[in-house]
């Protein structure tokens, strides 16, 4: 078979990239790994920016988001005692929305038929080919038939651990990685949120948390050493460390029930450079990694994808290659910016393992300034709700 872009990992960025190229009637096939069921069991990110929800609506795909996403205006840092609300309304002007990963991914999946984008699911042993040359190509196994796809262009977008970034030969590229001694925790249950905007903790006795999917789904996370099992956390252990990390108030607001998922993620800052090698682009998490203190690695996908469906239509309409080759600076520029603000707020709310009375001092105090200080919370404010493209 012979596409001119062939895309791998049917997640949201190969999703929204094969959308973007084909409704500028750009050839592609996107190849997946897992069953749609699997993609759509998998819960993740729930806060979208600006960029996320642009690309949605350029897409006429926005209208369950338009319906059921939550605006919020704002969010709360706590510090075991008080709230800090940050106005990111009044002080960017701005907004974000609340919309579970999930939902977005299952609005793509069902336009593909229509729209005539073909995804391959259950695609095994997918791997890359002649990436240098301008004739790679990417084989794989389906129903226990090997099958090849000639093109012209291969874009990642199959997460950290996909074969794509792995295709680049060493010494062609720089990781940059940061792996933090602690994971995120998290609960999924039917029941109301504490609070109507998200909460982040820094209590004394660890992070946490309040976030939610709708006005009867709640999402909570308290972070936990990489060392835990989550079978060693019962739902009640769970609610009772959230009812304490975030504080008086919310634990009188906290709902408790039985969680419909419950999982263990590690927290890793991670960039690989250049996120383009000959001709292959690398888009979403398979370029880098954030912390999810700042809501950003779904948005950093859309922003990549923003970027790289940009210069693919140059270079496909308008044969401009300069388009390709000004793709990985374009893209880097925003991602080391997010790196740098969900680093910058993993630190701020987290305790580290050689953290001592000094360091949760200067937490506190940087908290006690944000509190007061309408330019660190401005600043706060326009990193949240997305910096500009
Ligand atoms: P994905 O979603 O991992 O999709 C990659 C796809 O590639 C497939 N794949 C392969 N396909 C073919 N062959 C192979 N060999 C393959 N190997 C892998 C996979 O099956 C998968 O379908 O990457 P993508 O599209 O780049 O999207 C990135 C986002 O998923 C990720 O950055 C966010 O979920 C991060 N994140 C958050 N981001 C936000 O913007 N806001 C948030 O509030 C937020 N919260 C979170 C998060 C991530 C979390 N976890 C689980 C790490 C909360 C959590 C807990
Ligand atoms: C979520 O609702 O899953 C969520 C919200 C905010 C974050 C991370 C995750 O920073």
């Amino acid at each position: 078979m012979i596409v001119q872009v062939c895309i791998i990992g049917a997640g949201p960025a190969g999703l929204l990239l094969g959308h973007l190229l084909r409704a500028e009637g750009i050839e592609c096939l996107v190849l997946e790994r897992q069953s749609p069921d699997y993609v759509l069991g998998r819960i993740r990110a729930g806060v979208l920016e600006e960029v996320t929800v642009g690309l949605m609506e350029r897409l006429g795909l926005d209208a369950r988001m338009k319906a059921e996403g939550l605006p919020h205006d704002g969010f709360n840092l706590a510090d075991g005692e008080r709230l800090i609300r940050i106005d990111v309304k009044e002080l960017t002007g701005k907004d974000v929305t609340v919309y579970g990963q999930t939902e977005v991914t299952r609005d793509l999946m069902e336009a593909c038929e229509e729209r005539g984008l073909q995804v391959v699911y259950d695609a095994g042993d997918v791997a890359l080919h002649d990436i240098e040359s301008d004739r790679p190509s990417v084989t794989f196994v389906k129903d226990g038939i090997e099958q090849r796809i000639d093109c012209r262009m291969i874009v990642g977008c199959d997460g950290f651990h996909g074969p794509s970034r792995k295709a680049i030969p060493s010494g062609m590229g720089t990781e940059y990685e940061r792996v933090y001694p602690f994971g995120w925790l998290g609960i999924l249950a039917d029941v109301p949120p504490c609070n109507h905007e998200l909460i982040y903790a820094n209590h004394a006795r660890g992070f946490a948390l309040a976030s939610m999917r709708s006005d009867t789904r709640s999402r909570y996370y308290i972070d936990v050493p990489v060392t835990e099992k989550v079978e060693d956390w019962s739902d009640e252990r769970v609610w009772d460390e959230l009812a304490l990390r975030l504080g008086p108030d919310a634990a009188l607001n906290i709902t408790r029930g039985p969680s419909i998922e419950k999982s263990i993620a590690p927290l890793r800052s991670f960039v690989f450079a250049p996120m383009r090698h000959g001709s292959l682009m690398l888009c979403g998490d398979a370029g880098h990694i954030v912390p999810p203190t700042g809501a950003k690695g779904l948005n950093l996908a859309a922003s990549d994808v923003h970027y790289a469906a940009d210069a693919l239509i140059r270079f496909f309409k308008r044969d401009d290659a300069d388009a390709i080759a000004g793709y990985s600076d374009t893209a880097l520029a925003r991602v080391w910016k997010a790196e740098r603000f969900s680093w910058s707020l993993t630190r701020l709310m987290h305790r580290f393992p050689d953290d001592g009375p000094f360091e949760r001092a200067m937490q506190m105090a940087e908290l006690d300034y944000i509190a007061g200080s309408r330019a660190a919370q401005t600043s706060l404010a326009e990193n949240y709700v997305g910096l500009p493209l």
